[in-house]
């Protein structure tokens, strides 16, 4: 799976660290560090300092239960960020389920557009996304953040999230986007319970044969958080399951995945350079 290459974007022949800038005052797991644009464009440079290949910049919360921000204030806070990361070099990614938000981080200099919502919260992304020729990630997706955990009922998760995301792939190729821009997401965490996640993380190896490269954002997420509870059962705060982070980001680079979205750069980025030398040991037999 990591074999592939993606035009316009690193190819490093190892799976890729995408870190991540969240310019949302109340994200995930890092929200409010970087809302101004300054310390979010610094941010974004220490990172790839630390090893990330791309830089992705969202400024829309997918927390569960997160209400959605206006398209103004959605432009005001990541324009400045991506024109200035781009400025700099720096291969940045735009987080933005909108195609208007799309086109205008495209226009600053943004080389993939990374759609949680697999184009179908906006109509007009898969437009706007074969216009532009960049990079796409089509997450799985079954609805927005306020009401998405209803949505998570799965007999058998990895089949019913391949034949999703292949409707999806579908739906966009017809819309005009090349198949060489799809990269594709099962969407850890959104719309899924803990064993769905863990499901479709053993399931790489059939999710990849979609036959496309495969993203995983498994960072700091609240499986994770769930696993490594404590005694009195509450799980994890998001900042302490950086390590957890880091096993999924072996495992998953040994199975072949193509890219990692993570908040802690340096140890993901030491993590799949291990998973290349194991791969290319297993390979050598
Ligand atoms: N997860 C979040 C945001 N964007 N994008 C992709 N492609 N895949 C993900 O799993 C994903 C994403 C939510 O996490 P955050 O709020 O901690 O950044």
């Amino acid at each position: 799976m990591s074999a592939f290459t993606v035009p316009g974007l690193p190819d490093t022949g190892r799976c890729l660290v995408m870190g991540v800038v969240n310019v949302t005052p109340d994200s995930f797991s890092d929200g409010g560090r970087w809302f101004n644009p300054d310390t979010a464009v610094a941010h974004g440079l220490a990172l790839v300092e630390q090893g990330a290949d791309i830089v992705d910049v969202g400024g829309e919360s997918t927390r569960p239960g997160a209400a959605r921000v206006s398209l103004e204030e959605e432009l005001h806070r990541v324009e400045p960020v991506i024109r200035g990361l781009s400025a700099e070099g720096v291969v940045v990614s735009v987080d933005t389920m909108r195609a208007e938000v799309a086109e205008m981080a495209v226009a600053a200099g943004a080389k993939l557009v990374n759609d949680v919502s697999g184009g179908l919260a906006d109509p007009a992304m898969a437009r706007v996304v074969a216009a532009s020729g960049v990079a796409y990630v089509l997450m799985h997706w079954r609805g927005h953040s306020r009401d998405m955990e209803n949505r998570a009922i799965y007999t058998d998760v990895v089949t019913e999230v391949s034949e999703e995301l292949r409707k999806r792939v579908d739906s966009v190729l017809a819309e005009g986007v090349r198949e060489d821009q799809l990269i594709l997401d099962p969407g850890l965490g959104f719309s899924k319970q803990a064993e769905h996640n863990w499901a479709l993380l053993a399931g790489l190896g059939r999710l990849g044969e979609l036959g496309r490269p495969l993203i995983i954002g498994a960072s700091r997420k609240r499986f994770l958080g769930r696993l490594l509870a404590g005694a009195n059962g509450e799980p994890r705060p998001f900042a302490d399951n950086d390590d957890a982070t880091l096993a999924v980001t072996a495992l998953a680079a040994r199975d072949g995945a193509w890219c990692v979205r993570v908040h802690d750069v340096r140890p993901n980025a030491d993590a799949v350079r291990v998973a290349a030398a194991w791969r290319a040991a297993d390979e050598r037999g």
